[in-house]
């Protein structure tokens, strides 16, 4: 009893300063970090591990340790082949000092851990003792994408990135090297690709694609091949590989731009300045095979990583079908229909990668058409194309959008910079499994890790990929590190609060939108309550009623007692430490109308992807707002949703309002035509209000409803609404032929 209640007081302490915590602690060493004086290591070969570790201890403004023997309060770095790549152990010796053991990579990771523990102890009032450990990953690809295309970020900056990547113990950097909008790597052999591909004229403007408006702000930056080994050499340091992308076929028009001759019309293109996906690909004739193999080989001589990421994502097939050489291939190697096409093209770099010793790696689509013999997938359409390549015995890095794009909101809806769409809290990120439930033991054993994804579009400057990344990072470090054995997100968000201070020491701009307010409703007999959180509940919450910026004179919110609202109100709630504000302030428009908590069907139910809290949401009072980014909507795609809303009893009504959403980028459309009708019983309605898609556009305003009012007063227990979709996206549109998405967020009638 006695030794398990010291054994959770250890766990405690760590708990409170790692980041990964480790997986497993034994005991603890009655040594305060900040005593540590010295470091020596048992081989020369770790001289650069512990030179890194000074140089961290360094940017974090602690005393570098000598590197010289001393009697006491030394690290002791032993090489221990026999561990595992990766592991370590922390063990006490004498004088008040320990040991580190394992193999480089190991000690470096020992380091970090000693690193975090220095920090926290020089900062947090608590007397921090050093652990007993033997830690290992979970997961052997613990990885960090960054997109450098579609904006362009310096070499000192990726250093950056790298460090805090180390820091955290993340071992592999996806570099998106190439594009539609940009071409980012110096290859000798065709010079235009930097010299031509590398410069954007501009970037679209925000979200305007229709009719696209550009920033007028040119982009442009290139890393020459000095500047790659460097960053190569820099991240081999910190024990990560740089795993680089050259996307094909697809992506390619910033080298189109330079080489129109290897696309399938050969005619000139600019380097693309939108956002979304180019038409233009490479061309599947022998040419542009050999060209890009020209490039594969300078790109092979710069990265040693077994892996080369080689796109394959979001390849319109467009161009190949109007291509004499792609229809020629097709007829030689008959291949039934583009993807198989598709297909050829990866099987036929897989297979020169292979002969070169390497092994390609793509996004979830190289499986469309069958699967390269050796290739390996990216999942990140979702979990499928990773469950579905592991099933084959393919290796697996999972990506999915629904936890690792980095690029998704993660706070309140008007605080947080413009994003591309999704809602990915550092709750939601911290709950990932990166083995999916439907994969048998055998077959998950496929899935290397997993990654998170920094897709810039909407990210220009430093400061913003910093908040991007960080703290998600924190919680995707956990669960590729830590894996089953995380402590769950209480414990995690208590050390990170503690590890705040390590970021702002490395002068990184994190995202504080953890400590943001969430709304949460009930309705209760047709009355509207609201409740409040922050993801701490150590300081308190303050919210108005009057749309005024709440402080700590406002009213103070109570967990006990709900806020009860019985007409439309403007809600604005902010969380407190110490009288002071933390994270982004809480607005929340809510909508009390008579169809509050009232029974709702919808045929068909909403998408699986566009569900959270189920149909009831639509009659919640709270509306989504543009630009979309978290649960308030629901979606349907392809779909004609209709609805009934039972209002209980007959009443006298005016009008029906649709909060509905047009965002042509994400597919999203308006409806085709809305028809209202409203009954007294189930089998006799009556038409009330119909409007055509014209009607409907003129109608549509962001944040605002569609209103349909009725020419007069109906009377009516149930009402019935009728979305009629589009039955493709229209010509010219992202997505054209596609299927489109109706989304809806509140229903409200009065
Ligand atoms: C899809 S993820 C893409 C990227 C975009 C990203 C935006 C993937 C393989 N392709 O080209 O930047 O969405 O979230």
């Amino acid at each position: 009893m006695v030794v398990l209640l010291t054994l959770a007081c250890f766990q405690n302490i760590i708990a409170q300063n790692t980041i990964p915590a480790p997986t497993e602690i034994s005991g603890s060493i009655n040594l305060n970090p900040t005593s540590l004086t010295n470091i020596v290591t048992s081989s020369k070969s770790l001289e650069s591990e512990v030179k890194v570790f000074n140089s961290f201890l360094k940017q974090l403004g602690h005393p570098e340790l000598i590197i010289k023997e001393s009697k006491s309060n030394f690290i002791l770095c032993e090489l221990d082949k026999n561990v595992k790549d990766a592991e370590y152990y922390i063990e006490a010796l004498p004088n008040s000092s320990i040991k580190i053991r394992g193999k480089a990579s190991g000690i470096f990771y020992g380091l970090m851990t000693v690193l975090q523990l220095i920090h926290a102890s020089h900062t947090n009032t608590i007397n921090e003792n050093i652990s007993l450990m033997n830690d290992k990953p979970a997961f052997e690809w613990r990885g960090m994408h960054l997109d450098v295309c579609r904006h362009f970020f310096s070499v000192e900056f990726i250093k950056k990135y790298l460090d805090l990547m180390a820091i955290h113990k993340m071992n592999t950097f996806h570099w998106h090297l190439t594009d539609d909008q940009g071409w980012r790597i110096e290859i000798k052999k065709y010079p235009l690709l930097t010299q031509i591909g590398s410069k954007r004229k501009e970037s679209i403007l925000e979200k305007n694609f229709d009719p696209y408006i550009g920033d007028g702000k040119s982009v442009e930056g290139f890393y020459t091949q000095e500047q790659i080994k460097e960053i190569v050499s820099y991240a081999a340091k910190r024990h990560i590989t740089v795993v680089p992308e050259i996307e094909m076929p697809g992506h390619a028009q910033a080298a189109l731009s330079a080489y129109p001759q290897y696309s399938c019309k050969g005619e000139p293109m600019e380097v693309w300045p939108m956002w979304g996906v180019s038409e233009n690909v490479f061309c599947t004739k022998d040419s542009t095979i050999t060209f890009i193999k020209n490039i594969l080989d300078e790109v092979l001589k710069l990265f040693p990583s077994k892996y080369i990421h080689i796109g394959g994502d979001e390849v319109p097939k467009t161009r190949w079908k109007e291509c004499a050489n792609c229809q020629a291939n097709k007829r030689k190697f008959d291949l039934s229909n583009e993807h198989e096409l598709q297909s050829y093209f990866i099987k036929k770099i897989d297979t020169y990668l292979t002969s070169k010793g390497r092994n390609c790696i793509g996004w979830d689509e190289i499986l469309e058409g069958g699967l390269a013999p050796n290739a390996a997938v990216m999942s990140w359409r979702g979990e499928e194309g990773g469950i579905e390549a592991a099933k084959q015995k393919h290796h697996v890095v999972m990506t999915p959008g629904t936890h690792c794009y980095f690029d998704h909101y993660q706070g309140n809806r008007q605080t947080e910079p413009l994003a591309i769409g999704g809602y990915t809290p550092i709750e939601k990120v911290y709950s990932f499994n990166p083995i999916p439930e439907k994969l048998n033991h055998e077959d998950g054993k496929y899935i290397l890790g997993a990654q998170a994804n920094l897709w810039t579009e909407y990210i220009s400057t430093t400061e913003h990929v910093e908040y991007m990344i960080m703290p998600r990072m924190c919680a995707l470090a956990e669960v590729l590190w830590t894996g089953n054995t995380k402590p769950g997100f209480d414990d995690f968000k208590k050390r990170l609060k503690n590890h705040f201070s390590l970021l702002d020491k490395l002068n990184v701009y994190y995202a504080r939108s953890i400590y943001d307010v969430k709304p949460f409703s009930k309705i209760n007999n047709g009355t509207f309550s609201l409740d409040l959180k922050s993801a701490y509940d150590s300081g308190k919450i303050y919210y108005a009623l009057d749309g005024l910026q709440p402080d700590t004179s406002s009213a103070l919110y109570e967990p006990s007692s709900p806020i009860l609202i019985d007409e439309n109100t403007v809600l604005k709630a902010q969380y407190f430490e110490n009288n002071e504000p933390m994270g982004q302030e809480l607005t929340l428009d809510i909508l009390i109308h008579k169809a509050i908590g009232k029974e709702i069907n919808s045929v068909p139910s909403p998408s699986i992807h566009y569900n959270q809290g189920g149909i009831t949401k639509a009659v919640d009072g709270l509306f989504g707002k543009s630009p979309r980014f978290n649960d308030d909507w629901l979606g349907w795609s392809g779909e004609s949703p209709s609805f009934i809303i039972d209002l209980g009893s007959d009443m006298l009504l005016n009008s029906v309002s649709i909060y509905t959403l047009l965002e042509e980028a994400n597919w999203i459309h308006l409806p085709e035509e809305i028809e209202i009708k409203v009954g007294t019983t189930l089998d006799n309605f009556i038409n009330a209000k119909t409007m055509t898609r014209m009607e409907i556009i003129s109608a549509y305003k962001n944040n605002l409803p569609i209103d349909f009012r009725f020419d007069s007063m109906i009377l009516g227990r149930f009402v019935k609404i009728n979305c009629k979709a589009l039955e493709k996206i229209p010509e010219g549109k992202p997505g054209a032929g596609e299927k489109p998405w109706i989304f809806i967020s509140e229903i409200a009638i009065d």
